[in-house]
């Protein structure tokens, strides 16, 4: 299965001459609608309306759901009873004695050779918070676009361990977009609803740059004696971390001088958030990307996209929960003290660090406020840049893999999502109503035998089958077992001219903004393995909702690029010439990447 060696192509049956005018590429070019320069927040995504989430709610046992709001009482509630406790624990004896011996900051030599902050550690200090800040809101609103989570690779409704919307609904044709959830402007980025396209530039280019920030740290923080501080020393940490919280929760400060060592309970929030926090949050979000999972198939199998998008997520959490902790101690404990460590690299009383901290703060909170705006006005440019910054890896995971796994029977999923915009023009239906027995898949371009083919025609070339992953950039996944025809053997029957690069795929449906939808995709990922048209799922004809009669697998691409409802092949030499010139409907109207193996 999929790995079939394929007729040679002297065996394929000749193609029916092609029945149309060379016309019906060009009718098919007029049908695509340009994409808007900027967005217009009320025609948005074919409009959509504003649809708010509902409050965070993890799912306890079969189908009951924890609010998570009530954390915030109980929280407090337990914070009261800790301060409480530790209060009382500080006259006990015992404690004391425990204190006096483990009072919190062991001066190592170690440490002790790294005393200070040097200016390099203290601009990375900065722009490791600037960075994560444009993360953690185009992250959430990522999230947004598909507000569950799920332990395995099935995305089952009601199997969802966490959501931000309302169960879903009987519906059979709900569709991904349907539920996905808008976001305030200033909390998410862009705040719009299934503005995924845009908010995923800004995850990706800011996680890179965060990523060679990080990479400087680690470096510098080796080469120098820095790293001394945040490994470290000796067992006695967990003790000391101890007797810190205990001082802390009982009002009462340890005494401490972080110019020179951290404390016990320090060392171990900044060892788990550089060295385990940080790692995981590349790890678990390249563990999303189609092209990689595809790759390390075994691998993916266990930590698949979706258990990935949940720690992930997890490590969001860690990251507020940290961020939240650590700034309010920088403010309990000696706030312009502190302020200067890690602002003016100095350790004293003076307003120096203070005044550096309100300035990066202005410029922090100038970036804030000016990110959502910017982006919904200058969506190309956004779109371009993160096209410039990140598409040159995106290409590199493109070729990850010559030869990537598949499923097997057993994993195919219960639950396998709609999404996108259905067909519903009276072409469409007609043909649909006659069982598809008027409708031709065209194939023209540059190729030296345009073809018709017939839905018989197409099932009577050699069949192709394979059980693959299918990856929605909005995060939900699932896997299908898709039976139809290899794009090698098209390839083979109608002889691409060596000047055609990209392959465009029209649809007999419409986008969300009206227009034709397309998409094109390289000709070199036309030739693998797993590349083919689908006329068959799990052993059925294709359905309406899943793209009857037709439709495209890339599996190094998400699912916006596996077009549906297919009327036409067109074989160009680049998209460009193509719609708004962005290779496809979502590039054009949505802001999307051509190139989406990430
Ligand atoms: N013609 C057309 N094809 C399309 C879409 C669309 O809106 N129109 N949506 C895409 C998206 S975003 C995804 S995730 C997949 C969904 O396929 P499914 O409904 O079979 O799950 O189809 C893709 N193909
Ligand atoms: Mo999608």
């Amino acid at each position: 299965m999929g790995a079939d060696a394929g007729p040679a192509p002297e065996d394929l049956p000749a193609p029916a001459p092609a029945g149309v005018s060379p016309d019906t590429v060009r009718d098919w070019r007029w049908q695509l609608t340009p994409g808007e320069d900027q967005v217009n927040t009320a025609t948005w995504a074919g409009s959509v309306p504003h649809v708010n989430g509902i409050a965070p709610r993890v799912r306890v046992g079969r189908g009951k759901w924890f609010n998570l709001l009530w954390l915030l009482p109980i929280g407090l509630v337990l914070l009261l009873v800790a301060v409480a406790v530790a209060k009382g624990l500080r006259g006990d004896p015992v404690v004391q004695r425990f204190i006096a011996r483990y009072p919190g900051t062991l001066y190592s030599a170690r440490a002790r050779a790294a005393t200070g902050f040097p200016a390099w550690l203290r601009w990375q200090h900065f722009f490791n918070l600037f960075f994560m800040l444009f993360m953690i809101r185009s992250g959430t609103q990522i999230l947004s676009d598909h507000p569950r989570l799920y332990w395995t690779r099935h995305s089952t409704p009601g199997r969802d361990w966490f959501r931000i919307q309302k169960p879903v609904p009987a519906d059979p044709l709900w569709t991904a977009k349907q539920d996905s959830i808008s976001l305030p402007g200033q909390v998410g980025l862009p705040g719009l609803r299934h503005s995924i396209g845009l908010a995923r530039w800004w995850h990706l280019s800011m996680d890179l740059l965060w990523l060679v920030n990080g990479i400087v740290f680690y470096v510098l923080l080796f080469a120098t004696s820095q790293w001394q501080r945040l490994v470290p020393a000796s067992w006695s940490v967990f003790p000391d971390a101890l007797s810190v919280l205990i001082q802390y929760l009982s009002l009462n400060w340890p005494v401490e001088n972080t110019w020179v060592a951290y404390n016990g309970l320090q060392l171990i929030a900044y060892f788990v958030t550089v060295f385990v926090a940080a790692p995981l949050a590349l790890i678990t979000g390249l563990g999303m990307s189609p092209a990689l999972s595809a790759r390390f198939k075994r691998l993916s199998k266990v930590l698949s996209i979706q258990f990935a998008r949940s720690v992930h997520f997890l490590v969001l959490v860690y990251f507020l929960v940290f961020i939240v902790v650590h700034v309010s101690l920088v403010f309990a404990t000696g706030l312009l003290v502190n302020l200067n460590h890690v602002y003016a690299g100095r350790t004293d009383n003076s307003w120096d660090g203070f005044w550096l901290f309100a300035v990066s703060m202005a410029v922090i909170i100038v970036a804030w406020v000016a990110a959502t705006p910017f982006t919904i006005r200058h969506p190309r440019l956004v779109q371009r840049a993160g096209q410039a910054i990140v598409g040159p890896l995106q290409h590199l995971f493109e070729h990850v893999d010559p030869k990537p796994g598949e499923y097997g029977e057993k994993d195919i999923s219960p639950y396998f999502w709609h999404n996108g915009q259905y067909p519903d023009s009276d072409e469409y239906k007609a043909l649909f109503d006659g069982h598809f027995a008027g409708w031709r898949l065209r194939i023209h371009g540059l190729v030296e035998h345009p073809a018709d083919l017939s839905l018989a025609q197409l099932r009577a070339l050699p069949h192709h089958e394979q059980i693959t992953q299918h990856f929605c950039i909005q995060g939900w996944s699932g896997v299908a077992k898709w039976g139809g025809v290899s794009m090698q053997t098209i390839m083979d029957l109608v002889r691409p001219q060596p000047e055609a690069r990209w392959v465009v795929f029209y649809s007999l449906g419409e986008g969300a903004d009206k227009g034709v939808y397309y998409d094109a995709h390289p000709i070199g990922h036309m030739g693998h393995h797993l590349t083919m048209l689908a006329y068959d799922m799990n052993g059925e004809p294709l359905s309406f909702g899943h793209g009857a009669p037709l439709r495209l697998r890339n599996e190094n691409e998400l699912g916006f690029k596996q077009v549906k409802w297919i009327k036409g092949i067109e074989f160009v030499t680049h998209y460009s010439e193509i719609g708004s010139g962005y290779g496809g409907y979502n590039e054009d109207h949505e802001f999307f990447g051509y190139r989406q193996s990430i």
